[in-house]
């Protein structure tokens, strides 16, 4: 069983959607919050079992985001917390991690958009277990020994969030300041926050103007009912979208003539309610239809999950084997936002893990 494990692990992976501030450990995110209780920030007490509840509705997870953005929002833990995703992320052998987070303003502690992506950047710097790859023009340490083993690489890049909590104003001022981040790793622009707050409306012109420039788009779509939108939102044709969970027919037949990639997250959207169980799940619909689809975690440390533990969630249940989850993963190399070099060493990493099966 453990082996079997291990297997998983040991696999090669790439992840698309990982949201930061829902991939914190939870042992970090009690650390916090314990020494915002002890300063008299918070009541610990009424934290610390909002944090340890595992079954959550969309709304009470949203909520949660709350709590977490008070405790993580200076500069100093967002630096730690992305430090931290990078490593857990790479330790499961995510080989390409495409982390998206907000951009965050907070003038009482000094905090600007670009002060806060600043911290993110430094975060990713400061990992030393692995080798990263963050930037465009790197010069990487390649073949960086480090206790006399080659350290493992994983190339990270980063993809700028606007909330749909956020203005038309918000949102241009996050898309510029991806564009003036592209040579640290900035590679898109996400949409998402909470589906039933905001208007689609809002940030198309911000939107508009990111593609226009250049930047690759992945809009949270279909989290909710919300057919109209979902039906804009697939004729503004973004390169990617995630959840996909209350499309209909017609949208299904949009989406698949258009063979826009689907981000799936299996455990998120069960735990969120959004699709009752997995046997319903449209995984098994897009899988047999050969559509462009991606296994993600969307918020490992709200779900306690990990993308190993996604593939075998999926494996177990639409009875797929290792052989098939492997090209699955690879798949996702032609999804991802990052240039036709990155692509062709990552089908190299895959290849090679495919020779050990046969
Ligand atoms: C929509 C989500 C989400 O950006 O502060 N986020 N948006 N649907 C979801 N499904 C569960 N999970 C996370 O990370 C947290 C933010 O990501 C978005 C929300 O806007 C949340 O506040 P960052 O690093």
């Amino acid at each position: 069983m453990e082996r079997e494990m291990e297997w998983w692990i040991s696999m090669p992976k790439v992840e698309l959607h990982a949201h930061l501030n829902g991939s914190i450990r939870d042992s970090t995110l009690l650390e916090l919050a314990k020494a915002l209780g002890e300063k008299g920030v918070i009541l610990f007490s009424d934290v610390e079992h909002v944090i340890r509840k595992n079954d959550r509705s969309l709304n009470e997870v949203f909520k949660l985001f709350d709590l977490i953005h008070i405790i993580t929002t200076d500069h100093t833990t967002v630096t730690r917390i992305t430090k931290e995703v990078v490593e857990d992320f790479a330790s499961e052998n995510v080989i390409y991690l495409e982390l998206r987070t907000t951009p965050k303003r907070n003038e009482s502690i000094g905090m600007s958009k670009r002060s806060y992506m600043e911290a993110v950047v430094k975060g990713l710097r400061a990992v030393d277990a692995v080798d990263v790859n963050f930037a465009p023009h790197y010069l990487g340490e390649g073949n960086d020994i480090c206790n006399g083993t080659t350290k493992k690489k994983i190339f990270v890049r980063l993809l700028l969030s606007i909330d749909r909590r956020e203005t038309t104003a918000d949102a241009m001022e996050t898309v510029k300041l991806a564009l003036e981040m592209r040579d640290q790793g900035v590679v898109g622009i996400d949409l998402s926050g909470n589906p039933t707050v905001g208007d689609w409306m809002t940030f198309l012109p911000a939107l508009k103007f990111a593609r226009e420039q250049g930047l690759s788009i992945t809009l949270h779509c279909g989290e909710v009912p919300n057919p109209k939108e979902i039906q804009a939102m697939l004729e503004f044709l973004p390169e990617r979208v995630g959840h996909a969970c209350f499309f209909k027919e017609d949208h299904w037949e949009n989406a698949k003539s258009s063979k826009i990639p689907v981000e799936i997250c299996l455990t998120s959207n069960i735990r969120t309610g959004s699709i009752s169980s997995l046997d319903v799940h449209h995984f098994g619909d897009l899988y047999h239809a050969k559509h462009p689809l991606i296994l993600c975690t969307d918020d490992s440390g709200i779900f306690s999950t990990s993308l190993s533990g996604e593939y075998i969630l999926a494996a177990s249940s639409f009875g797929l084997g290792k052989k098939e989850m492997l090209e699955l993963g690879r798949n996702a190399i032609e999804f991802i936002f990052a240039d036709d070099e990155i692509k062709r060493e990552l089908r190299e990493a895959f290849d090679s893990a495919a020779g050990t099966l046969e």
